[in-house]
């Protein structure tokens, strides 16, 4: 089995969803950090394009977003579960629920005039005008939220939350007793406000959600070693990426195995990532891509969330 290779840094929810993960199924990783800001030439040269935070690399082969990125983990080590059969459809609408609308509602909310010096640790002012305008330029025209708005339906659906969590101890996690991707994919962006103390007291009106959270936190983050972005393109570039030839092809765009395409994400940080089509399945898309330093990788991404177009 070849290494789990987890590109990301530390204040990025989405990557601390994939570290508790990796915690959850006890596994051993390699940590390559990678810069919350453009330009990123070491993500770049794996992804094609591809900028979010974070990815996953296992040799050649490289998982875009988290939604695939849990799946890819899910068959490397199957027990414990993320979707256990009774409520695994249950629990996918959740973390999709989670992964979009609870997070930008977070993002308003956590990044409000007063909380901005403790968001993102010790950040020159230089460095917080950099963030602004890189992620001004990710989000281009993705509708904002006020703060009202945010600070309104955040406070409801945190309501919501608390009420899915019991006094009893059959209802120890958010859909019952047992954990799922629903419980990683909402502790993200509640773990991203409880990091900020001008923002965190609006947990406090929800000791049983803050005692879930402590419970999630315990998880932990699995075994990792560090190892540096110049290594794993190196691996990537001397590894051959694995077959796809178990997943049924399922023709939705009427392209092609083989066939050049773009592929991006359909809401924001939309760069095109392109390459020669070589999984079209129920759940996943993946090209194959050759990079000067990388050499020739496959970048897989979910269906969901992300859009595909033939390239001429
Ligand atoms: N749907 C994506 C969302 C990832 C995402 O938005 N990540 C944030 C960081 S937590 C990001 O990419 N920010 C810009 C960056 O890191 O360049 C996923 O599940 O991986």
């Amino acid at each position: 089995m070849q290494d789990i290779i987890f590109h990301h840094y530390p204040v990025s929810p989405f990557s601390e969803k994939i570290r508790l993960i990796l915690g959850y199924k006890n596994l051993s990783w390699k940590s390559v950090m990678i810069p919350s800001i453009m330009p990123k030439p070491d993500v770049v040269a794996l992804t094609g394009g591809y900028r979010r935070t974070p990815i996953l690399q296992i040799g050649a082969d490289i998982y875009c977003d988290t939604a695939l990125i849990a799946d890819v983990l899910e068959r490397i080590a199957p027990t414990p579960s993320l979707y256990p059969a009774s409520i695994s459809g249950v629990a996918k609408i959740v973390a999709q629920w989670a992964d979009t609308t609870l997070f930008w509602t977070v993002i308003a909310y956590t990044f409000q005039p007063a909380a901005m010096a403790g968001i993102l640790g010790n950040l020159t002012p230089e460095q917080m005008k950099a963030f602004g305008s890189d992620r001004a330029a990710m989000r281009a025209n993705a509708p904002r939220m006020t703060l009202s708005e945010a600070t309104g339906q955040l406070t409801e659906y945190l309501r919501r939350l608390d009420a899915m969590l019991a006094n009893d101890t059959n209802q120890a996690w958010l859909l019952g007793s047992e954990a799922s991707i629903a419980d990683f994919s909402v502790y993200h962006s509640l773990w991203f406000i409880r990091r900020v103390p001008a923002v965190a007291g609006i947990l406090d009106a929800h000791p049983k959600l803050l005692a879930w959270m402590d419970k999630v936190a315990a998880i932990g983050h699995g075994q990792f070693e560090k190892m540096r972005s110049g290594d794993a393109i190196q691996i990537a570039s001397t590894s051959v990426a694995c077959s796809a030839d178990d997943l049924a092809f399922v023709d939705t765009h009427d392209i092609a195995l083989g066939d050049r395409v773009a592929i991006m994400p359909s809401d924001y940080a939309m760069d095109a990532v392109v390459g020669e089509l070589v999984i079209c399945s129920g759940n996943a898309l993946a090209l194959r891509r050759t990079d000067e330093r990388a050499g020739t990788v496959v970048v897989h991404f979910p269906r969901i969330g992300y859009q595909m177009k033939r390239a001429d």
